[in-house]
């Protein structure tokens, strides 16, 4: 895979490049990542790369020359012009691990970061193919935007990762990697390493027992009811086996008669005469 980048901060790319991941893949030349400095597709003197926005506002925009330029240039140094070009931006849709596979299908992705109050809309609809945003916060740039990017479509690209089966484990791996017992879809279980206690804090006595069946249906269930509290909106986009929707459904019972039992014992404080914090204190009698 190479990724083309083009930035006014090349420099800010050099730690994320120099470990982990990303320096492994580009030293086993699974990828490549091409930095291209924006400033050098510019005409001027002053290597001009932004202007003040038609219609009055505050900050600079990003010329479309320049970014024009610097992708006619890839398109003519590869010979190709059907590689995806991304805009990273807040307007693009989300980052997702299906977003994710589907870019680290294509051979070679240019990667646009922008800077200031934006980049010429011009750009987005006339020279990128997409526009991706990593979450809904504002960043400074790009950059690290970008960064995001290249290291989720890194690690999915084949002979990157030294132990090719643990990416199944993890959450928001696809469906479609199954093949093994994995937790496909759902947040990982909890992990433990020892010692098996500490500050009085004990480890789930199942991970001690060697028993691995009942260790693998206890992580698998730990999986499914952290997800059900913390991420719903995973659980509806999967097919679940009778067995979990069993364990839903028990869950979603136990939780309902919890709820019901608190309800019940603040109702039964509000008929005493004693304060509850439901109370009035503007009512309260001396
Ligand atoms: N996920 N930003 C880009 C400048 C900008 C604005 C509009 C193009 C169009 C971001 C995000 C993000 C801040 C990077 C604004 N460039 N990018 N920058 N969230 O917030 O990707």
């Amino acid at each position: 895979m190479i990724f083309d980048v083009i930035t006014i901060f090349p420099e800010f790319f050099g730690g994320i490049l120099e470990h982990g991941l990303l320096k492994r893949a580009l030293a086993g030349g699974q990828i490549d990542i091409r930095l291209h400095d924006l400033r050098d597709a510019t005409e001027d003197r002053h290597r001009t790369v932004d202007d003040r926005p038609f219609g009055g506002g505050p900050g600079m925009v990003f010329k479309p020359e320049p970014l024009f330029r610097a992708v006619d240039a890839l398109k003519a140094e590869s010979g190709k012009s059907d590689f995806p070009v991304i805009l990273l931006s807040p307007q693009g849709r989300l980052l997702t691990q299906a977003v994710a596979k589907e870019l680290s299908e294509h051979a070679r992705l240019t990667l646009i970061c922008g800077r200031y109050e934006g980049v010429d809309e011009r750009v987005a609809t006339h020279l990128a193919t997409d526009e991706i945003s990593i979450g809904d916060y504002v960043l400074s740039g790009g950059e690290l935007a970008a960064a995001v990017v290249m290291e989720a479509v890194t690690r999915l690209l084949p002979g990157v990762l030294g132990n090719e089966a643990s990416r199944e484990y993890e959450s928001f791996a696809p469906l479609d990697s199954s093949g093994g017992p994995g937790h496909e879809g759902l947040l990982d279980f909890p992990q433990y390493t020892r010692p098996a206690e500490f500050a009085g804090l004990r480890v789930p006595e199942v991970l001690l027992s060697g028993n691995h069946e009942e260790i693998r249906e206890w992580r698998h269930r730990q999986a499914l009811e952290k997800t059900w509290r913390r991420r719903p909106d995973l659980l509806a986009k999967l097919q679940l086996s009778p067995e979990d929707r069993a364990v839903l459904e028990e869950l979603q019972r136990t939780e309902l008669e919890r709820t019901n039992d608190v309800i019940l014992s603040e109702a039964k404080n509000l008929g005493r005469s004693e304060s509850s914090h439901y109370r009035n204190p503007s009512l309260r009698s001396g």
